[in-house]
């Protein structure tokens, strides 16, 4: 019987597929030599260097669940997620912008989309050539979406919007972007290339969280788009939610990968350490932090593994999702800033990068369903009672 192994409380990689172990090593052997020696500059400079994208499209890592007519690598959902984790691990911000195009932009046009937008689409963001944004939330109550403004008329041969949205990843540096509109008040889905009149993205500055994540808004004034743009396949706030399904469990896989992380490096760090003439891993008081933060770790791994095999199996529930993205965001987010407090004055260091972790994983416990919203939602399906 092998030894108890700390990093692996519960055996989970007992678990996973050969292939699952594959392509994990593959998103972590890029993970690390590839994207952790330019993130604390990027970080520091507030800059998404676009070749990620085609680093992580060569790899097969966008849109990776969908089939490979469309570019994608067929892999299962607990394969998505490892992927989420070992990308987290490094930065939330590289996270982001995989799960957005994979799980908000590449999944709606599969799901959803006629075939011509598939051909037209898919392999180009598989690739990491073209690059999408997912724009639902607006300035007035991101956490509501049906109240959105933004609104689509049809007109001959097309349809012109009106509006803006706020939040939105990767907006400025998108070739298309998904907008969620009301036509004749029902939400729809409209593909806005790139370079349309009257479409613009511009930055948001001054971020404090997710600064390796370019973050900026979508203008629509007066935007003719043809009839062919909207997606056909979906209306209702059904559409967002369906994509939002996906991407909130990536999530709940990735705030994982950035707590494993700073369990790793603190537990490195207290061995070292010597403070009062003994390490600080010698101390009682760490040795418990350590503890609280592996069950946390090994738990919220366990409890997105079983998630994982629902949806690879067709059988689960939005709930379901909504109760392991608000436990995993919020435990990362408490395990980051016990990392930084056990690193005392060098855990405010870009070096560090447990700090750049919990500043990121506030943004990622607000976005995709804020804490409470999750909360709401589980609450309104225990007691049948909605309180939103
Ligand atoms: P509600 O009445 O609950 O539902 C309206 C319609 O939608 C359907 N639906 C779902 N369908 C599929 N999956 C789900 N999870 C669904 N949830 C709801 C529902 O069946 C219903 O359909 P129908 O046909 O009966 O009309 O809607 P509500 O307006 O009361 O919603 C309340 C609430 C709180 C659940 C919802 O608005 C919510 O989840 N708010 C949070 C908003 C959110 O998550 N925004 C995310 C924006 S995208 C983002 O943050 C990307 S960050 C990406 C990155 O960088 O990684
Ligand atoms: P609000 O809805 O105003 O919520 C503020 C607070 O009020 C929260 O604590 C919330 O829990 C609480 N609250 C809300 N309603 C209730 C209630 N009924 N009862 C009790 N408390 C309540 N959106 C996209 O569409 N696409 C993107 O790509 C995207 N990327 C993002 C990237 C970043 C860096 C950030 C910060 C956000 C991004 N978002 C994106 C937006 C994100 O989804 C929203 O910020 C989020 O849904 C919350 O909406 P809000 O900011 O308007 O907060």
């Amino acid at each position: 019987v092998a030894g108890f192994d700390w990093k692996d409380p519960l055996a989970l990689d007992a678990r996973l597929t050969e292939d699952e172990r594959l392509i994990r090593d593959a998103a972590r052997a890029y993970a690390q030599e590839q994207l952790l020696p330019r993130v604390v500059g990027a970080y520091a400079e507030g800059r998404f260097d676009r070749e990620i994208m085609k680093e992580m499209g060569e790899l097969g890592l966008l849109g990776s669940t969908l089939p490979e007519e469309y570019g994608g690598a067929a892999v299962s959902h607990v394969a998505y997620g490892l992927i989420a984790a070992e990308i987290e691990a490094v930065d939330s911000g590289y996270r982001s912008a995989m799960s957005v195009q994979s799980s908000l932009v590449m999944y709606p046009i599969y799901a959803f989309g006629s075939e011509e937008q598939k051909r037209k689409w898919l392999p180009g963001m598989a690739r990491g050539e073209l690059i999408g944004c997912f724009g639902l939330t607006e300035a007035d109550g991101g956490s509501d979406p049906g109240s959105m403004r933004t609104v689509a008329r049809k007109v001959d041969g097309g349809y012109v919007l009106n509006g803006a949205k706020m939040w939105i990843t990767n907006s400025p540096i998108s070739d298309v972007a998904l907008v969620w509109a009301k036509l004749d008040g029902e939400i729809r889905g409209f593909l806005i290339e790139r370079g349309t009149e009257g479409f613009t993205t511009p930055k948001i500055d001054d971020k404090l969280s997710l600064r390796a994540s370019i973050t900026g808004e979508i203008v629509l004034q007066d935007v003719l788009v043809a009839d062919d743009a909207i997606l056909p396949g979906v209306k209702g706030l059904r559409g967002p939610f369906s994509c939002l399904n996906k991407a909130r469990y990536g999530i709940a896989w990735g705030a994982m990968g950035a707590a494993r992380f700073c369990l790793e490096t603190s537990t490195a760090y207290v061995a070292d350490r010597v403070v009062f003439g003994r390490p600080l891993a010698a101390r009682q008081l760490i040795q418990k932090k350590l503890a609280d933060m592996q069950t946390e770790i090994a738990l919220g791994f366990e409890g997105a593994l079983a998630l994982g095999r629902r949806l690879d199996a067709g059988d689960w529930v939005p709930e379901a999702i909504s109760l392991l993205k608000r436990n995993n965001c919020g435990k990362a987010l408490i395990i980051a800033r016990e990392a930084r407090d056990i690193h005392g004055g060098a855990g405010i260091s870009g070096a560090s990068h447990v700090m750049r972790h919990a500043a990121n994983l506030e943004t990622v416990n607000t976005y995709e369903g804020a804490a409470d919203v999750h909360a709401l939602i589980l609450g309104r399906a225990i007691t049948g009672l909605a309180a939103f």
